[in-house]
């Protein structure tokens, strides 16, 4: 199975972070996980990018708040796919992190997932992997499904608070 690269710009985001390792973990997905900033540490940010497909990954999940560049130098660099996960600050709450991730330049395309989306970047690399690994693809419907049942069961609780 191919890699999923988990990349992030400091060690700050790690608390979000987590949300997408221990999502691969749940589905049984190899990944490995760095520090490596647009910013900061530049020439080990392009190396990885440049080297991920020949090193086995199959997608890139890259989060990174404030000016969150990081997703999109990632992307300069691969023709993996890249998903950005923008992280929450104290100052603008992860808008300057959401505009700075999504708002790519035309012929470079980042998937953006929600402010602090750490889980749902995880599922979306599976979702890529399973395109080609029907095993997988049975592992996500039937996290579908207990998703459901455990929405259905809230619905019950409170069906049977309110409309008695
Ligand atoms: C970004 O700046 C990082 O991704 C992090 O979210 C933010 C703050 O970094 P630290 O100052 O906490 O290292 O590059």
């Amino acid at each position: 199975m191919k890699k999923i690269g988990i990349i992030m710009g400091s060690d700050s985001d790690l608390p979000i972070v987590e949300k997408a390792i221990n999502t691969l973990k749940e589905f049984e997905v190899p990944f490995e996980v760095h520090v490596y900033s647009a910013h900061r540490t530049p020439v080990e940010a392009k190396d990885f990018a440049e080297n991920a497909r020949k090193n086995g990954f199959g997608a890139i999940i890259a989060a990174a708040g404030m000016a969150a560049h990081l997703a999109g130098a990632m992307a300069a660099n691969t023709t993996l796919p890249v998903i950005g996960i923008p992280v929450s600050s104290k100052w603008f709450g992860g808008m300057d992190a959401l505009l700075s991730t999504v708002q790519m330049p035309s012929g470079m395309p980042v998937a953006t997932v929600a402010i602090d989306g750490a889980a749902n970047a995880a599922l979306l690399a599976i979702q890529m992997l399973a395109i080609t690994d029907d095993a997988l693809a049975e592992k996500l419907d039937a996290k579908r499904k207990s998703g459901a049942e455990t929405v259905l069961a809230k619905n019950a609780k409170i069906e049977e608070q309110y409309n008695a």
